[in-house]
């Protein structure tokens, strides 16, 4: 356990450039608790609206090189870019954060880029309220860009990708032969769609595969103007990854012009109150759970002398008190 950290005085640092600071501040954001809620606070008054691009895809199709790549794109144009790697299959910061680093190690020595990896706080829920608090602190350092890389796991990526003003879906040639379970959620969250490994043969194919299935998806009424470029890339090379940059530009352009930023980011606060509110009770509730005496009454609910109504109750009964 580390000491508890100032949130003012370091985000004031991470601000004025300290690296260490900021990855202080994520650090206790991704652990949780008291000391992320006053981080969160302070943050959330000095963060200026940076824009954020999630990158999702199936394990390997390229995330991270594609990053590496728009990164180098981006700091082309002078802007300032933060890359949160999101790993929502493992607890622990382990091997793929490695591979993250060798990936993206062409920005390494750059200040205005910063590159974080980070894993599922205990439990996948909790990604989606960690999410948006490390973009915030990433943006109250001045960053006016963040991408969040998240491996496609199914619910989840969808749940974090969520978290992101302009979402690229990353797949590749073939994915037309692929799994049908997880299209139709990708065919909805995705902003701009990527073919990466396009130096493979197919690629073409692919991107025909999904074109014609833009064309028969419905896309919801306040985005019925955009509808989702392809792009293919070659991440190895950076080939496309310019084109990739310059479609995200034009996502955000539209949904600025047409007033969508504003309100897709007012619905996105409103759900992370909505989180905040739920992870509070459920801290609350194993509190009072163990109050109530949660060995016996576990006990007594798995032996079937007690149903979990009646044991709610009596546990629940001590909420007032
Ligand atoms: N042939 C080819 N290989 C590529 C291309 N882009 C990435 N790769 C390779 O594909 C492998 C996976 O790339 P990553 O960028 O780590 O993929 P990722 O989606 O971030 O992977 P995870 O984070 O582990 O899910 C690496 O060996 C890359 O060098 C490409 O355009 N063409
Ligand atoms: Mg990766």
């Amino acid at each position: 356990v580390s000491a508890p950290v100032d949130p003012a005085g370091t985000l004031a640092a991470a601000r004025g450039g300290d690296r260490g600071a900021l990855a202080r501040l994520l650090t206790a954001v991704e652990r949780g608790g008291p000391d992320a809620r006053d981080i969160g606070r302070a943050a959330f008054q000095q963060s200026g609206g940076a824009y954020t691009v999630g990158i999702t895809g199936a394990p390997g199709a390229g995330k991270s090189t594609l990053t590496s790549a728009s990164v180098a794109a981006a700091r082309t144009h002078g802007e300032r870019v933060a890359v949160l790697a999101i790993d929502p299959s493992s607890p622990y910061t382990g091997g793929a954060i490695l591979g993250d680093r060798v990936r993206m190690s062409e920005h390494a020595l750059d200040e205005g880029v910063f590159i974080r990896s980070m894993a599922s706080r205990g439990h996948l829920g909790g990604l989606a309220l960690a999410t948006p608090e490390a973009v915030r602190v990433l943006d109250a350092a001045g960053f006016g860009w963040v991408v969040i890389e998240t491996v496609g796991v199914g619910q989840v990526e969808v749940e974090v990708a969520g978290a992101a003003d302009t979402t690229v879906v990353v797949v590749n040639p073939g994915w037309g032969d692929a799994v049908q379970a997880n299209k139709a959620g990708l065919m909805e969250i995705a902003d701009v769609f990527v073919v990466n490994k396009a130096d493979r043969p197919g690629a073409e194919e692919t991107r025909r595969h999904l074109e014609s299935m833009l064309d028969l998806t419905r896309r919801t009424a306040s985005d019925s103007s955009w509808r989702p470029p392809v792009v293919l890339t070659v991440g190895t090379t950076g080939e496309g990854a310019g084109e990739l940059w310059s479609a995200v530009a034009r996502h955000r352009a539209q949904l600025e012009a047409a007033g969508t930023l504003t309100r897709r980011r007012g619905d996105r606060l409103r759900n992370e109150l909505g989180l905040v509110i739920e992870q509070r009770l459920r801290a609350r509730a194993e509190h009072l759970l163990d109050a109530a005496g949660r060995d016996d009454i576990e006990r007594q609910v798995a032996a079937g002398d007690l149903d979990p109504w009646s044991a709610a109750d009596q546990v629940l009964r001590h909420l007032d008190a």
